[in-house]
């Protein structure tokens, strides 16, 4: 089974000027492997996609549905709303920058090869 779980942990209280958060998906051997932390909603959040495969693959996830999104290589930034994933050629990376607004399960996969899936689970924390 290709599947990578990541469990991603969400503050309720917003903070201003937070730095941005960082989360590592690197695709090694046709698996997602997600490095995380705990997260915050309401503050930038960058994926940063790594493929150090040989083979091209797909990081798709109806996550960035309806939410500004930016996704950046190489200088360039493409950005809006409804960026359904990105495909990633052998040996390149990509990050794609938004907030986290949603909690909840997120799914992605690979388009190319069907049996490659990830999952963020984004959960809300309450305050204690
Ligand atoms: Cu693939």
């Amino acid at each position: 089974m290709f599947i990578a779980m990541a469990m991603l942990l969400l503050a309720e209280t917003p903070v201003e000027s937070q730095p941005e958060q960082v989360v590592e998906v690197v695709i090694k051997n046709f698996t997602y492997v997600t490095k995380q932390k705990a997260l915050r909603l309401g503050v930038p959040t960058a994926i940063k996609v790594v493929n150090e495969d040989v083979e091209r693959h797909d990081f798709g996830s109806t996550m960035f549905e309806g939410i500004p999104t930016k996704v950046e290589q190489d200088g360039i930034s493409v950005y809006g709303r409804g960026v359904g994933g990105v495909m990633l050629d052998p040996r390149r990376n990509v990050v794609i920058r938004f907030d986290l607004e949603r909690p909840g399960r997120h799914e992605f996969r690979c388009s190319i090869h069907s049996n490659m899936k990830g999952e963020l689970l984004l959960l809300s924390v309450e305050a204690a």
